[in-house]
């Protein structure tokens, strides 16, 4: 099966992009959405980050899928056929461990990876079909933000949305609420919904995480104004723009700011735009938050789920959740 979804080429229209790159950077805080991030040289840098010894994340949650990639799928499936969606999937790289686990118990199992990025999808759904025999690929390019319509399931079979990886952890608090109260409103009672986030730890290994000492995290980082430069014509000096990794310890998450090196002056052209930096001045590109034990499951409640059980490494870094949609009440 090689067919995309209809639509349209990019879910980051330009004027998504201006409007967005507008607001940001007239806040007295300057910001920029983390979105922005995953074009295809951002897409390729993240993959490297997954890759270096000081990114724990990535590797910590496929160790914990790696041991209990069975115990989750049978104890989502309950007996019945799986129907696997996976939001942001990406390259979809620790999901071979779940899709291997249920063609053991079912002989064909339907995928259906969304993202933003078509480019992402067909490759995985190249890497999935010949890795993992059995998996059948429907991938979808769509913004799951926006809109989260699943196609509807036999009776026979049990959606298991996948949104592993942390990265519910770069939504604000209230967001990451109606993001998965969207979920659940796109389930059905008994589908399942499996939560991977990052958990507090100590501050210095997270700081060496998102500021390696190879520069990955910073190329990843500056990436942004490239992109901006490429596509509003800005005028950014990326050498003019140290990158810096904090953590905000009464927010609870991981900060990465571009710190201007001098008073600047930045020209958008596309936007009609000069935006001005004093010595030191931030633009704030992302939030990671991090959970405390406990918290992600105090949430999947909330959003109209019960968590059925939760896995974790013996240091406890990261935490993947498995949630149940509940019947509705009222
Ligand atoms: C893809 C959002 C999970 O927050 O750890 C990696 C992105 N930022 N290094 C994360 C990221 C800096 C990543 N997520």
């Amino acid at each position: 099966m090689t067919t995309i979804t209809a639509s349209p080429a990019s879910f980051q229209t330009p004027s998504k992009i201006g409007s967005a790159v507008c607001e940001g950077l007239l806040s007295r805080q300057k910001t920029l959405p983390s979105w922005l991030f995953y074009d295809t040289a951002g897409s390729r840098l993240f993959e490297q980050i997954t890759r270096i010894p000081e990114y724990y994340v990535t590797r910590t949650e496929r160790a914990i899928l790696e041991v209990h990639a069975p115990k989750i799928v049978a104890r989502a499936a309950e007996g019945q056929a799986l129907r696997v969606i996976e939001l942001g999937a990406g390259s979809a790289e620790k999901t071979t461990l779940l899709l291997g686990a249920a063609v053991e118990r079912q002989d064909t199992v339907f995928y259906e990876p969304v993202d933003v990025s078509a480019m992402a999808l067909i490759e995985a759904q190249m890497r999935l079909e010949s890795q993992v025999p059995g998996v059948l690929v429907c991938p979808r390019v769509a913004d799951y933000t926006k809109n989260l319509e699943l196609d509807s399931t036999l009776p026979s079979e049990r959606r298991l949305v996948l949104y592993i990886g942390s990265s519910i952890g770069n939504f604000e608090p209230a967001e990451a609420n109606a993001l998965l109260k969207r979920v659940r409103a796109a389930l059905v009672p008994g589908d399942c919904l499996l939560l991977g986030v990052d958990l507090v730890k100590d501050e210095r290994v997270m700081l060496s995480a998102y500021d390696d000492p190879a520069g990955v995290t910073a190329a990843f980082n500056r990436n942004i104004l490239v992109r901006l430069n490429r596509e509003l014509d800005a005028d950014f000096d990326t050498r003019a723009f140290d990158h810096r990794a904090v953590w905000n310890a009464a927010e609870s998450r991981m900060e990465m700011h571009l710190v201007s090196l001098a008073r600047q002056t930045v020209w958008l052209p596309g936007l009609d735009m000069r935006v001005n930096f004093v010595e030191r001045e931030t633009i704030h590109t992302e939030n990671s938050y991090k959970y405390r034990p406990g918290q992600a499951e105090e949430m999947l409640q909330v959003a109209g789920f019960t968590t059925e059980a939760t896995w974790t490494d013996e240091r406890g870094w990261f935490a993947v959740c498995l949630a149940r949609a509940e019947e509705a009440t009222g």
